[in-house]
């Protein structure tokens, strides 16, 4: 034992490319200075009124692309990689040395959010490779919904069929829904089993939900109960379903609300020193996910200041192509990125963390672990009563819950915050990215539920950018400047959208008003240009395909960043400013996580866009794509004297003209959708109309 306590149980490796990586930024660098040149020696004649003021907003554009260029590549600058050694800590750990580990489990709408894929989540954590005597699952359930708790209750009677089953064969992934639609035959060999699956899925049809309710706590399987056996008499983990109270009158504050009321409940059942907390969407994939965690936490030398182990999201039920993007790149490669820069960001899923960073303590070497000392003789509905007064809508009044303890209340991407707010108390953070996947989770299904998803993200950062949160103006001593930076990523993500929108609009319309924006596309000023816009594509290109994406999924990746940079974020802004002004009430939207409509499914299934509802962001989407669309007719249609003047005019407009082709390319989807499709996932005649009015008033208006 002695010599192997000295090996670590987990290694860090810089990514590989680097050199590459930097080389490719610095030249891209160079690059922008020749157009910043460009820009400054071909400033227009002051007597040219709009073309002077068209020009500023150019440079204007490009020095924020220049800026967000320069985020980017920190974030990518130092990227880190790294590995466990499980066998290490097997070897230096018995079974009943590990420490206890709570897994958070939360759900918040049982229509949005269906029992059956809740708990199957529960499952498939409570089936982790991991003494279960050590495990305690918690699900809250913000819906209070008699069907979560009812399906809940037979998960834990599945359970105890289900645990075993899983020993025996090494099933993996634990998730019972997974399992059985990859592998359908052992089904009908298990048919108890497929029995009480079954009685759970039914369940699932006849849904309701209560808004009002008390708190409901719930310990359905104790694990120190001595008859909490499986059906080869070995332990159960601990399962407990908790239900905080909600009365209309207090502020539940969503999610987090729900996580400190799960913090506080498992302190008083089980305290362990770890908690992972996963969406109810995410299913574990990976039955030694703890395990992984923990080579993390418990490495002797460089273990003691990780406050939370970050594994990427990655999705179940993406189709080949990804139509509505998966943040992939940002899953695999931002979140190395960020360990690299001094410690990921908390994605508020599929996250361990140690339970005393979350609650607010501060990392320093004395530090020492708290202790649980449950009385062993308590009575499950003795604790059952605290709990529920720790879970009540009171509890946490004249506290420091939400502020400076555990996750955060003031912003709607509460997990980016209370990861941030962690990092300032000096604790590390890393990623781990292990070979078979920790977590599959789901992404939306249609274009606006993902553009609504964005918006959410986006409208959130932006508060923590104008809030006292923000680390770059405030409590800058404890986080590295290049983490600020690299934060920056995101909470730049609304704002961003105004620039965007620029490129899009003001090059075609100048096109239609015989102003030149760009250099000459044959001219010397010309190559800075090209080399700017093709050089990133292919990087961005390469990176997509070294995350595991298709060259088309690339190509849809490009195609969400337009939508979500022209509609997602520009109305995330707007709403931020607007709510900033107190014309409208903060809300928090939960997803739709399932598809309840056959043919959106199948047109999913299909990689076809579904549009199919009357939304504002369409409006804008169609409008932008139809005014794009008319700047390229218009300068076709014009009748050119001869070859040469041809030539002249293409040499001049180049760049506008290559512009608009690429967003005419980008949105051929939403021509389709606006003219040629008769499916439900359309444009709808209204909003092609509208589009088509705003879009002829601009053209009219650049022309006129
Ligand atoms: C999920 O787990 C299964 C079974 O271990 C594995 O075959 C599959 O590759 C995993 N999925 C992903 C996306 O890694
Ligand atoms: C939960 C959910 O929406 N699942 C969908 C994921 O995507 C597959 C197709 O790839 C659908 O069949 C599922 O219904």
């Amino acid at each position: 034992m002695g010599k192997n306590r000295h090996l670590p149980l987990f290694e860090t490796r810089p990514g590989r490319g680097l050199v590459v990586f930097r080389w490719y930024a610095a030249s891209v660098f160079i690059a922008i200075c020749f157009i910043f040149w460009y820009r400054l020696v071909y400033f227009p004649a002051p007597e040219t009124t709009t073309e002077t003021w068209v020009w500023v907003g150019m440079f204007l554009s490009e020095l924020w692309f220049t800026f967000y260029f320069f985020i980017t590549v920190v974030v990518r600058w130092n990227l880190v990689f790294r590995s466990t050694f499980k066998d290490r800590l097997s070897a230096r750990y018995e079974e009943e040395a590990l420490p206890g580990v709570d897994i958070f489990v939360c759900t918040a709408d049982p229509r949005l959010e269906p029992p059956a894929m809740v708990i199957s989540t529960v499952l498939s954590v409570m089936a982790y490779d991991y003494p279960p005597e050590k495990l305690s699952v918690y699900l809250s359930d913000d819906g209070g919904s008699d069907i979560t708790f009812y399906a809940l209750l037979e998960a834990s009677r599945f359970a105890r069929l289900w645990l075993p089953f899983c020993r025996k064969f090494k099933v993996e992934p634990t998730s019972p829904e997974a399992y059985f639609q990859m592998s359908r035959e052992r089904v009908a060999d298990d048919s108890a089993m497929a029995h009480e699956w079954f009685i759970v899925k039914r369940s699932y049809q006849d849904m309701k939900s209560r808004h009002d309710h008390p708190s409901i706590v719930q310990l359905l399987i104790d694990g120190r109960d001595p008859k909490a056996l499986d059906n080869e008499g070995k332990a159960l983990p601990t399962l407990v379903y908790l239900a905080r109270e909600k009365r209309p009158q207090f502020h539940h504050h969503f999610k987090a609300g729900a996580l400190n009321a799960l913090i506080r409940v498992s302190s008083r059942i089980s305290n362990a020193p770890f908690v992972l907390n996963v969406d109810c969407d995410m299913y574990s994939n990976n039955s030694k996910t703890i395990k992984d965690a923990l080579c993390f936490f418990l490495d002797e030398e460089n273990g003691h200041d990780i406050a939370y182990v970050q594994y990427p999201q990655t999705f179940s039920n993406l189709t080949k192509n990804e139509i509505y993007g998966c943040l992939r790149v940002f899953m695999q490669l931002e979140l190395a990125g960020f360990d690299g820069n001094g410690g990921t960001f908390y994605a508020g899923t599929g996250c361990v963390h140690r339970r005393e960073a979350l609650c607010g303590m501060k990392y320093s070497r004395e530090l020492k672990a708290m202790k649980s000392d449950r009385n062993i003789r308590e009575t499950a509905s003795s604790i059952e009563q605290d709990c529920k007064a720790l879970a009540s809508c009171t509890y946490e009044e004249n506290t420091q819950w939400g502020k400076q303890m555990g996750v955060k209340y003031e912003s709607l991407v509460e997990d980016i915050l209370t990861g941030m707010s962690i990092q300032n108390r000096r604790w590390r953070s890393v990623c781990f990215n292990p070979e078979t996947t920790a977590f599959l989770g789901v992404v939306p299904t249609t274009l606006l539920d993902t553009l609504l998803q964005h918006k959410r993200w986006a409208e959130g950062q932006l508060q923590i950018l104008l809030s006292k949160h923000c680390t770059l103006l405030y409590d800058r001593q404890n986080m590295p400047l290049k983490l600020q930076l690299s934060y920056c990523n995101y909470m730049l993500w609304a704002p961003n959208s105004f620039a965007t929108l620029y490129f899009v609009i003001v090059p075609a319309f100048c096109m239609l008003k015989r102003i030149s924006l760009f250099p000459c596309i044959s001219s010397i000023w010309g190559v800075p240009y090209l080399y700017v816009i093709f050089v990133p594509r292919v990087q961005s290109l390469v990176e997509f395909v070294w995350c595991g994406g298709t060259v088309r999924g690339w190509l849809n990746e490009q195609r969400m960043w337009l939508f979500k940079r022209t509609t997602s974020y520009f109305f995330a802004f707007i709403d931020h400013i607007l709510k900033l002004c107190r014309f409208s009430k903060p809300a928090f939207v939960v997803t739709r996580k399932v598809a309840d409509d056959d043919n959106v499914n199948r047109r999913y299934n299909q990689e076809i866009m579904d549009f199919g509802s009357c939304s504002p962001m369409f409006t804008i989407l169609a409008t932008l794509a139809l005014f794009n669309l008319f700047g390229l007719v218009a300068l076709a249609s014009k009748k050119v004297a001869t070859y040469d003047v041809l030539l002249k005019v293409s040499d001049i407009f180049g760049f506008q003209i290559l512009l608009c082709c690429v967003l005419v390319f980008v949105n051929l989807p939403t021509y389709q959708a606006m003219f040629f499709r008769r499916d439900s996932g359309k444009i709808p005649a209204s909003v092609t109309l509208q589009s088509l009015t705003f879009a002829l008033l601009a053209s009219a208006l650049a022309m006129y």
